[in-house]
């Protein structure tokens, strides 16, 4: 074992989900040593504890799992369990650490950013509860970034990870385990495979794009193996450290062969798609997109129809600017409905309490108490459980949703890689006008009310400010701005706009023109378009 000397890195401060940055920055001497020592150092309990590891397979994965069990060795943890071939889904790297009692895991990646040497990468690191660490943990980390002044490794040979068994470094064990079978079982556990077994059988088509992420292994022993679909349902199911040079975000911008067959006259029954680290998903029927928003009220509409959640659901949790569909499935089903920042981990709490069972963002994650990350195959699973039971397409569902609940048209529209200063002006503009907003009319509509989005966790009591631009208005239309946390090159400013048509209401309208008035008030009030120089935001979903 050594200690090695550093000079701490000023820019480690924990996103929306973890340290994300090019790969370049995590190649720099010493980068990844700190941010990980500042992690041992901020949770004294890993020494003698056990810890999870894995990741998307994206470039840098293997490097990094290697450096991370040497720190950990030397940082005196018990046991690690690493994921065969070092990969292991976001999902399924929960799953594995509340399964095995393990007191935390890091999970590498970079989500839906682009591989390869020129692209992202990330680590995360969650907790006993298996989701990703509160804020206060995180902002312990980041402060012990700021001031490390050494690392602990051990010299060793590369672990073979290739291989399931056992090994060790120094004291610590070493188990490599299969990194799809426990997560499978889990979801067999959940939803009715014979159900959605003799819908395959009887014809049903699919077609899922696992976009060259970790979800191809799983794809293939949970869609072909155990529930019969054939092999030629899954497309891009082979990880690559690239992504096959493209960007495994599972929307119409990067999932284009997807989108074009679903949307073309041999379209299958379903469609799917999921990220890089397997946690978001996107739900296709024939011809038919389902926004997040739309997918997470109908889950929470219709879970009880999966053997998992047969008892039906304590609560429902949305992030702020999701969608409000799923209040309105909340309101009529009687249970509680809450409002959170953006970022799984602050679902953590109200799951761990019990006070919510299904919780879901726009930004194409839902999931579930079953484990405490965002699944992207547990919904698409739900999805098709749905339909087996209930025996309506993906269109008819979505259309008797609305027929009942209303629809909130919804769009998000993001200015990606801009100038940081001046997005943060944006930001400024708009919380200057704050107080003199409610009252004002734009284009026939009213403001209600305008605030930035602060949140009282429930449960704990801690606070999470400056969270957003909340703009309602009195038609019940708003909409909201933030700056992602996620990004990695300059700032990237996201616009929400929301509007609600009752069921008596035209239900099947264009959603761009029907929110196009909403998208020319907040420009005005926040002068998007002139500060940034911009036409059109980069990419609108
Ligand atoms: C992460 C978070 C999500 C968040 C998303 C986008 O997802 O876990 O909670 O909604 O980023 O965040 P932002 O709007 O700040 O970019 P993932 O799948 O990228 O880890």
């Amino acid at each position: 074992m050594r200690t090695v000397s550093t000079v701490p890195f000023t820019d480690q401060k924990p996103g929306t989900s973890g340290l994300r940055k090019q790969v370049k920055t995590f190649q720099k001497p010493g980068y990844l040593e700190n941010f990980v020592q500042s992690i041992f150092d901020s949770l004294p309990e890993l020494s003698g504890g056990t810890l999870v590891i894995g990741g998307d397979g994206r470039f840098f994965n293997d490097k990094a799992i290697q450096t991370i069990l040497s720190m950990a060795a030397a940082n005196g943890v018990k046991k690690a369990l690493v994921g065969q071939s070092g990969l292991l889904s976001t999902p399924a790297a929960s799953c594995v650490i509340r399964k095995y009692g393990a007191d935390g895991g890091f999970v590498l990646s970079a989500s839906h950013n682009p591989g390869g040497p020129n692209g992202d990468f990330g680590i995360k690191y969650n907790g006993k509860n298996g989701g990703p660490v509160v804020e206060s943990v995180t902002e312990k980390i980041f402060a012990r970034s700021k001031v490390i002044e050494s690392y602990k490794i051990t010299d060793n040979d590369d672990v073979n990870l290739e291989k399931a068994g056992l090994d060790r470094i120094d004291s610590m064990q070493i188990e490599i385990f299969n990194s799809v079978t426990d997560y499978a079982n889990m979801m067999e556990g959940l939803f009715d495979f014979d159900a959605i077994r003799r819908m395959f059988a009887s014809g049903f088509e699919i077609c899922f794009d696992a976009m060259h992420a970790i979800t191809g292994p799983y794809a293939k022993e949970i869609f072909v193996k155990r529930l019969g679909t054939s092999a030629g349902s899954l497309m891009n199911a082979v990880p690559l450290p690239d992504f096959g040079g493209g960007h495994p975000d599972p929307g119409p911008t990067y999932a284009k062969e997807l989108f074009a067959k679903m949307f073309s006259d041999k379209a299958p029954n379903f469609g799917a798609c999921s990220d890089g680290d397997g946690d978001r998903n996107i739900v296709l029927g024939k011809n038919t997109y389902v926004s997040p928003s739309d997918s997470l009220a109908i889950i929470t509409a219709n879970a009880h129809l999966a053997k998992g959640y047969k008892k039906g659901i304590a609560g429902v949790a949305r992030s702020m600017p999701t969608s409000r569909a799923a209040d309105r499935v909340a309101e009529k089903l009687g249970i509680e409905c809450f409002e959170t920042p953006t970022g799984w981990k602050f679902f953590g709490n109200l799951l761990d309490a019990g006070r919510i069972t299904i919780c879901g963002e726009e930004s194409a994650g839902a999931g579930s108490d079953h484990v405490r990350e965002k699944d992207g195959l547990w919904a698409i699973l739900m999805w098709l459980n749905i339909i087996a039971v209930s025996g309506k397409s993906v269109e008819d569902i979505l259309k008797d949703h609305w027929q009942e609940f209303g629809r909130n048209y919804y769009a998000r529209h993001d200015y990606e890689s801009v100038d940081k200063i001046k997005a943060e002006k944006i930001m400024r503009t708009v919380e200057q006008q704050l107080a003199e907003l409610p009252g004002k009319s734009f284009h026939g509509e009213t403001i209600l009310k305008a605030d930035s989005f602060a949140y009282t966790d429930p449960i704990d009591g801690s606070v999470s400010k400056n969270q957003g631009m909340r703009i309602d208005f009195e038609s019940g239309s708003r909409f909201v701005l933030r700056l992602s946390g996620t990004g990695t090159v300059g700032a990237t400013l996201r616009v929400y706009l929301e509007k609600y048509v009752p069921p008596t209401g035209d239900l099947a309208q264009d959603t761009h023109k029907t929110l196009a008035d909403l998208d020319l008030i907040a420009n005005e009030i926040a002068k998007i378009k002139s500060t940034l120089e911009r036409e059109s935001p980069s990419v609108i979903s």
